[in-house]
């Protein structure tokens, strides 16, 4: 078997994060995003593995390079839009051939790993497998119609959902889904819709079955699902401290600080991971926080966060929650006359003060 990550897209829900960077390398618990899906694919004995890109290109293969340090094989498939999931598919057929192959969102955490379902697809050989799982907000999913566990209509973003089965970001097909992507036209976005294609094949009388998955998954499309999985990633921390506490600091619960860190008369309550060579002073870092390399935090408290390389938060008299800070960001108070806020902010970025 051979697998397929989406890592091209346009991203618009996480502007500006994504005007500069991939939102699949954003890490969640200072791993990016993209690590979790490699590891998962590993996991489960696959090590052929095409990788969809579009302009975020160079930096995810700079990120992933040719797939050795996780044991794989990885090759690149160029996008040059992002005209949809099952036109990444269409594209893919030269790498993919007659294999079968599971599909991951490159965007997407899947808690329980995909092994046991990889396993399930061999086993039955359906012509495809699709995840599933009771979501709150279906209307802003791909949403499924069962009999049993066979699969009778799929609908993306329905006004109207006909369930709360929403289609989690991986899927299993055989061969029969290329004539399947081929003859299906673009849908009012303007995107060849994967569940317009796996419609065909149920419509073409072809095996799909669903699995529902109880774990816990997570596509991290949106700021607060980001902050979501970053949440549920560090409830599994373990504590590992490699960089210096001093004397007057006080760790408090499942917190993990990387070498060169040095935290200075300061509060970390975890979970809550620290990268390495920061420096955490005077200040108070809050549950479910992540905090990527070679960041400055002087007199300041965050909580609920992912603040991403070399940035810099000084002297904030408010807690910080509830945010992602992107890399080389400064945060700070400013002292000057007249008392003003004065801001440099990218394009789509968002503000909010007291
Ligand atoms: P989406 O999150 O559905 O789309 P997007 O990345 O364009 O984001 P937004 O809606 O915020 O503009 O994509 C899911 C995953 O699939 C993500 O990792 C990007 C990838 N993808 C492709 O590789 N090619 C595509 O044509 C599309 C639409 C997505």
């Amino acid at each position: 078997m051979k697998a397929l990550i989406l890592s091209g897209g346009s991203g618009t829900r996480l502007r500006p994060i994504t005007h500069t960077s991939a939102k699949q390398l954003v890490p969640v618990a200072n791993k990016p995003i993209l690590f979790y899906a490699m590891e998962a694919i590993r996991a489960a004995g696959i090590t052929d593995i095409g990788i969809i890109v579009g302009d975020t290109h160079a930096e995810i293969e700079a990120a992933i390079g040719d797939g050795g340090r996780w044991g794989c094989k990885v090759t690149y498939i160029r996008q040059d839009a992002p005209l949809g999931l099952a036109h990444a598919v269409k594209i893919a057929e030269p790498f993919l051939k007659d294999e079968p192959f599971v599909m991951f969102l490159g965007d997407n955490l899947i808690r329980d790993g995909i092994t046991g379902l990889v396993k399930r697809f061999e086993a039955e050989r359906p012509n495809s497998q699709i995840l599933l799982a009771h979501v709150k907000n279906p209307q802003d999913f791909g949403v499924a119609e069962l009999d049993g566990n066979k699969v009778i209509r799929l609908v993306e973003k329905p006004e109207k959902p006909m369930s709360d089965l929403a289609l989690v970001g991986v899927y299993m097909f055989d061969k029969t889904i290329f004539p399947a992507v081929n003859a299906i036209k673009p849908s009012k976005r303007g995107e060849l819709e994967i569940t317009d294609a796996i419609q065909y094949l149920i419509d073409q009388g072809l095996k799909v079955n669903s699995h529902i998955i109880t774990g816990w998954w997570k596509d991290t499309g949106k700021l607060e699902d980001m902050l979501e999985a970053n949440r549920l990633v560090l409830e599994g921390l373990e504590t590992k401290i490699e960089g210096d506490v001093d004397q007057e600091s006080k760790l408090i619960g499942k917190v993990e600080i990387g070498p060169g860190s040095r935290i200075v008369s300061s509060v970390i309550r975890g979970p809550a991971i620290i990268g390495e060579n920061c420096l955490i002073e005077k200040s108070y870092v809050g549950p479910f926080t992540s905090i990527h390399n070679s960041v400055i935090l002087c007199a300041s408290e965050i909580e609920h966060s992912i603040v991403l390389a070399d940035s810099k938060i000084v002297d904030i008299g408010s807690r910080i929650e509830d945010s992602l800070i992107g890399k080389n960001v400064v945060v700070c108070r400013d002292c000057g006359k007249p008392r003003a806020y004065r801001f440099m902010l990218g394009d789509n970025s968002e503000v909010s003060v007291l």
